[in-house]
């Protein structure tokens, strides 16, 4: 799919806020991408679907869940990680965007996995670091993005655990996953 194309699907499903974060997601993996010598078409048509399904209702997006091979455990966990695996199911069946890899990196941006893969990586980062947000920590992650993509991811990971554990919040598994696969990777 043509990139201007995949904009004009995406941006009546979004916010305007929402739409502007995934154009900046967008640029952000793109960088990310060249300088990592990934193909950085993937890294930008996934950046483009990221948040795709992030405004459905949450009965739709259970709902798909329920009839899709996604993993039932995701409804035991808060409704906001589900825009992902949604997502990624979405953009097949509606758009016939079949690629393994575009659909992983989708489908993971939320939580991370364990063995997650460059393309993936970049999307996690470029969601986290893209230059409207603003995290405690953010500037070290921002700062190591372009020096060590597995130390810049463990960042995340581990702030993004930090914050939810802060504040008493159920973790699904695979951001527990994620931030063990990282911590291997940097040691
Ligand atoms: O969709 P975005 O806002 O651009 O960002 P996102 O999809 O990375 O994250 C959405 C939210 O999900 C964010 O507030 C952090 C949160 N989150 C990430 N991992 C987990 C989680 N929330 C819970 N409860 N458990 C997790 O494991
Ligand atoms: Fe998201
Ligand atoms: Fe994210
Ligand atoms: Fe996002």
């Amino acid at each position: 799919m043509k990139i201007d194309d995949a904009i004009a699907h995406v941006e009546p499903h979004l916010t305007k806020d929402r739409f502007e974060h995934t154009l900046r997601v967008a640029e952000t993996a793109v960088e990310l991408a060249k300088f990592y010598h990934e193909t950085y078409e993937k890294a930008e048509l996934a950046a483009i679907f990221h948040d795709y399904a992030k405004y459905r209702p949450k009965e739709e997006l259970k709902r798909w869940i329920k009839m899709s091979h996604l993993p039932k455990d995701l409804l035991d966990y808060h409704h906001e990680l589900w825009h992902g695996p949604v997502g990624a199911l979405l953009i097949e069946r509606e758009y016939g965007i079949t690629d393994p890899a575009i659909q992983s990196a989708i489908r993971y941006h939320t939580t991370g996995k364990a063995n997650m893969n460059k393309l993936d990586m970049i999307l996690f980062l470029a969601d986290y670091i893209e230059p409207g947000r603003s995290f405690p920590g953010l500037d070290e992650v921002r700062e190591t993005a372009y020096n060590n993509l597995n130390y810049a991811c463990w960042l995340v990971s581990r702030n993004t655990i930090q914050f939810l554990m802060k504040k008493n919040a159920l973790i699904y598994p695979d951001s527990f996953h994620a931030y063990n696969f990282f911590t291997k990777q940097i040691n």
